[in-house]
C-alpha cells in the first residue's frame, strides 16, 4: 500500500451521528484527498470515550461512522480504513510520549479548557492527554500530512513538538507532520445558534443536518433554521444564519458566495431556506442509498474491518517496534 505517495492521517469520533458539518468540512474532503496520499482514516474510538459513552451506542456508532466512510466514497482497497480500538499500538505508542509531553504544554490546550467546562463533572485524565493520543494516531503512521480545521491546529502543534523533541534525543524516528490546509475548510454552523457549530453531540436535534436524515426533516430542519429579520440574502457577518446557509448552499453546489448573492436577489428566506433543503437532501441521497446497501451486507463490512486493521496493525507496529527499541525497552525473543 505504500508506495511513492506521501501519507496522511486523519480521524472522527464516534460520538454521535456524522453531521452535515462533518461531511461537508471533512468527509467529502477526505474523499478528494484519497486520490493523491495514502490515507489512514481512522474512527477515533478511544478518543470518544474521554466523554462519557453508552457503550451499545458507541458500538453502534463506530460501525455507522466506518460505514460511512465507504457510503461516502472511500475505497476500503485503497485506504485503510479501522477502528481505533482495533490496533494497540495507538494506546502503548500514548503511553511512551506521554512521557514526552509536558504538563505545561497540556494545560494551554483550548480544547481540553473548553472540554472540562462542558464536562465539569468528569474532567478526567484522558479528556487531558488527549492530544498525547492524537500525537500517537498520526506519529504511529509516520503521516506527512494531516488535514485539520482551525480548531486542531493547536494538537498539529503539539504533535510536531513532541515528534521533534524524541527525534532531538533517538535521531530521525518520526515524520514531522505538517498541517494539510486544503481550500478554506468551511465551518458548518449551527441551525439554531449560528454562532456555535454544528455538532454531533448537540442536544438538540434540530440544530444539525445528519447524514442520514430523510429529505422531509431535512426541509424542516432548513425552514426552522434560526436567521433573522433583515429579509435579504446578503453574505454578512450581521447575519450569520444567512451566511450559513450561504455556506451550505455554496458547499453542496461548489459555487461561491457571490454566485448565491445573485441568484436570490430580491427574494426572501422563505425561497431561500427551501432551496437550501433541496440541494442538501440531493447531495445526501447517493450517499444514503449507498449506506443502507452496505449496512445489510454484514459479511462485506467485516471483511473490511478485518483486513484494514491487518493493515493498521503492520505499519503501526514497525514503528512501535523502533521506538520501543530506541528508548531501550528489552528486545522480544522470537
Ligand atoms: N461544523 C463543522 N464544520 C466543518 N467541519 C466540521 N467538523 C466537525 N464539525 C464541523 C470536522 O469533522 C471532523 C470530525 O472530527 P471529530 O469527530 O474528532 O469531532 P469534532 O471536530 O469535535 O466534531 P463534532 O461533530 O463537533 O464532534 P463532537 O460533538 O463529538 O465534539 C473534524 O475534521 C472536524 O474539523
Amino acid at each position: 500500500m505504500l508506495g511513492d505517495e506521501k501519507i496522511l492521517f486523519s480521524g472522527m469520533q464516534s460520538t454521535g451521528n456524522l453531521t452535515l458539518g462533518n461531511y461537508l468540512g471533512a468527509l467529502s474532503n477526505w474523499v478528494k484527498l484519497s486520490d493523491e496520499y495514502t490515507c489512514f482514516y481512522c474512527v477515533v474510538d478511544m478518543h470518544s470515550i474521554t466523554v462519557r459513552q453508552n457503550p451499545a451506542e458507541l458500538r453502534k456508532r463506530a460501525r455507522s461512522l466506518l460505514t460511512l466512510y465507504i457510503a461516502a466514497g472511500l475505497d476500503p482497497e485503497k485506504n485503510c480504513l479501522y477502528y481505533q480500538s482495533h490496533v494497540s499500538g495507538h494506546a502503548e505508542l500514548a503511553w511512551i510520549l506521554n512521557c514526552f509531553t509536558y504538563m505545561g504544554e497540556l494545560n494551554r490546550m483550548t480544547q481540553f479548557k473548553d472540554k472540562a467546562a462542558k464536562h465539569a463533572d468528569n474532567i478526567n485524565a484522558g479528556l487531558f492527554t488527549y492530544p498525547v493520543l492524537m500525537a500517537s494516531d498520526i506519529l504511529l503512521y509516520q503521516a506527512d500530512v494531516v488535514p485539520v480545521g482551525a480548531d486542531q491546529m493547536q494538537h498539529l502543534e503539539i504533535t510536531r513538538d513532541i515528534a521533534q523533541r524524541f527525534n532531538a534525543i533517538y535521531g530521525d524516528v518520526f515524520t514531522v507532520p505538517e498541517a494539510y490546509v486544503g481550500k478554506a475548510g468551511r465551518k458548518i454552523m449551527s441551525l439554531q445558534d449560528p454562532t456555535k457549530k454544528m455538532s454531533k453531540s448537540d442536544e438538540n436535534p434540530n440544530a444539525s443536518i445528519y447524514l442520514m436524515d430523510d429529505k422531509d426533516t431535512i426541509m424542516r430542519k432548513f425552514k426552522r433554521a434560526v436567521t433573522d429579520s433583515e429579509g435579504c440574502i446578503r453574505y454578512s457577518d450581521e447575519q450569520p444564519g444567512i451566511k450559513n446557509l450561504i455556506d451550505i448552499y455554496c458547499a453542496c453546489k461548489n459555487i461561491e458566495p457571490e454566485a448565491v448573492v445573485k441568484e436570490f436577489d430580491g427574494k426572501g428566506y422563505a425561497e431561500f431556506k427551501p432551496a437550501v433543503g433541496e440541494v442538501v437532501a440531493d447531495v445526501l441521497l447517493p450517499l444514503q442509498k449507498r449506506y443502507n446497501e452496505l449496512e445489510k451486507d454484514k459479511a462485506y463490512i467485516d471483511g473490511i474491518i478485518k483486513a484494514n486493521t491487518e493493515k493498521a496493525t503492520y505499519y503501526s507496529t514497525k514503528t512501535l517496534r523502533k521506538v520501543q527499541k530506541k528508548i531501550g525497552f528489552p528486545e522480544r525473543i522470537r
